[in-house]
């Protein structure tokens, strides 16, 4: 239904029971999985309600509790404004004000999945053998309190309760832009759960599904602007409003508990046996170049996606970015034509309607541009296949990063390693020292050949200088 037609916020239905407890309230979970469970459970029913949770700050329970917890999603095209409804979010908890209830809530056993959009910092992996951090401040209060603040410290912990009171187990279901997203988050629990009990470690390795994904669709964060042009064209104040392009995709491994899941088929979802392919294929050609806009994009003035494609030196990196380098560094999914792929990003980059700011994907480079850039880099690399613009991309993020800093703004840098970060920056006095430090970084590049990139890295990073222009961009690079 369209916003347009009703009154107020108000639920004129009953909630939908609810099925599903969220991690993450943010945008993106709100503009993509939730309006996929709405049309899912108008076309097929289900129990599919959604307990959100939010792990860092009251806002959005605060401004869902005034409206029964709906809200207006609007999809933002050339064509202009059109507004959906969303009504299947039946309650919002705030985790540090009442961790015992986001657990219960976990643990009710008709609760048969528990997702999450907690970013890839929500993960708290770290590097060494373990994916967990166990040295991260939320996973060590975790591992000693029944009462967790971390997204992997509720998943066990609520699992445990489970697991004490022969309650069959939820599906947990990452959505989170992350290689393998689900068995990540499966041996990150099972690390957990270890030091609690190997017969519940057992258990959940037998019992417990972590299907991968491969979420895709552009969110910009909502600004005032958003709200005040959705209330003249509905009539309603919203302020939990979430903008949105036309394009979406969700591609799910079919493994649930029970088989208990909302029926997606028919929205156009895509159940697979392995979602590496499509991951790759969106990680890599999707975020790889949205992280090349965000840091070029950003030192050559640009605020905006739409803005800095339309810059044509950029235009043409981003272009042989994807065709020189990337495509050639994944297997395609089935049937799918990267040249199409590539073509079509292009456009939804373009679209005008959508203020997507670099500066909100410039953030967390740390935990983006492994899975983005260096892993592929690195891949080219030891092919013999060209890696070039990926290092430019490296390139760029250090500048980006030794901009963030300035004397008054010490150690201000947007990213879980910002004081690592921050460190590296102050205790070099060129490039030459500059690239030693970043590569010293371990949790970034401990698991990379990084001396073979070393002089090439310091070469693009004196010819860019402090980088103001994009004439860069145009170098020979063969
Ligand atoms: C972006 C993603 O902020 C970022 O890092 O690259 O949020 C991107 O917009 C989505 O993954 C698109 O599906």
């Amino acid at each position: 239904m369209s916003v347009e037609n009703c009154n107020s916020l108000r639920r004129t239905q009953p909630q939908p029971k609810t099925g599903i407890v969220h991690l993450g309230l943010g945008a993106f979970f709100r503009a993509h999985a939730a309006v996929y469970l709405k049309e899912a459970m108008a076309l097929s029913g289900g129990d599919w309600g959604v307990v959100g949770v939010s792990l860092r700050s009251s806002g959005m329970r605060d401004k869902l509790v005034q409206q029964d917890f709906l809200y207006t999603a609007v999809e933002m095209s050339e064509r202009g404004l059109a507004t959906q409804l969303i009504d299947v979010v039946t309650d919002v908890l705030v985790a540090y004000e009442d961790p015992e209830a986001v657990l219960q809530a976990m643990a009710d056993k008709n609760t048969c999945i528990v997702s999450l959009t907690v970013t890839e910092k929500g993960y708290c992996r770290g590097s060494g053998d373990a994916v967990l951090d166990f040295q991260h401040k939320d996973i060590r209060h975790d591992l000693s309190s029944k009462l967790p603040r971390s997204g992997p410290g509720f998943l066990v912990r609520a699992l445990e309760r489970r697991w004490r009171n022969n309650i069959r187990p939820f599906t947990v279901l990452s959505l989170d832009n992350l290689p393998s997203n689900g068995q990540l988050t499966q041996q990150i629990v099972c690390e957990f759960a270890a030091k609690i009990d190997v017969a519940f470690l057992r258990w959940i390795q037998r019992e417990v599904k972590f299907p991968s994904t491969m979420v895709d669709r552009i969110v910009p964060s909502t600004t005032q602007k958003l709200i005040d042009r959705t209330k003249v064209k509905t009539g309603i104040h919203d302020p939990a409003v979430v903008s949105h392009e036309p394009f979406r995709q969700l591609v799910i491994e079919d493994s649930f508990v029970d088989n208990k899941r909302p029926d997606f088929s028919p929205l156009g979802a895509q159940l697979v046996r392995n979602v590496k392919p499509f991951e790759d294929m969106k990680l890599r050609m999707l975020n790889g170049t949205h992280s090349a806009l965000a840091y070029i994009g950003s030192l050559a003035g640009h605020e905006t996606v739409a803005n800095a494609i339309k810059e044509e030196s950029i235009e043409i990196f981003i272009e042989a970015l994807w065709h020189e380098e990337i495509v050639k560094s994944f297997e395609a999914p089935p049937d799918i034509d990267l040249t199409k792929y590539a073509k079509q990003l292009k456009s939804r980059y373009r679209n005008p309607e959508i203020c997507h700011l670099l500066k909100q994907i410039a953030i967390d480079g740390s935990q983006k541009l492994p899975q983005r850039i260096i892993n592929p880099l690195f891949e080219n690399l030891s092919l013999g296949r060209p890696y070039f613009r990926l290092l430019t991309v490296v390139a760029a993020w250090i500048r980006y990063l030794q901009k963030q800093l300035t004397p008054e703004n010490l150690y201000d840098i947007d990213d879980p390693l910002s004081q690592e970060i921050t460190a590296a920056i102050l205790a070099s006095d060129d490039d030459i020292g500059l690239v030693a430090q970043i590569f010293k970084i371990d949790r970034i590049f401990g698991d990379y050949p990084t001396h073979k990139i070393s002089n090439q890295l310091i070469s693009i990073l004196k010819r860019m200088g402090r980088f103001e222009n994009t004439s860069l961009l145009e170098g020979n690079w063969e």
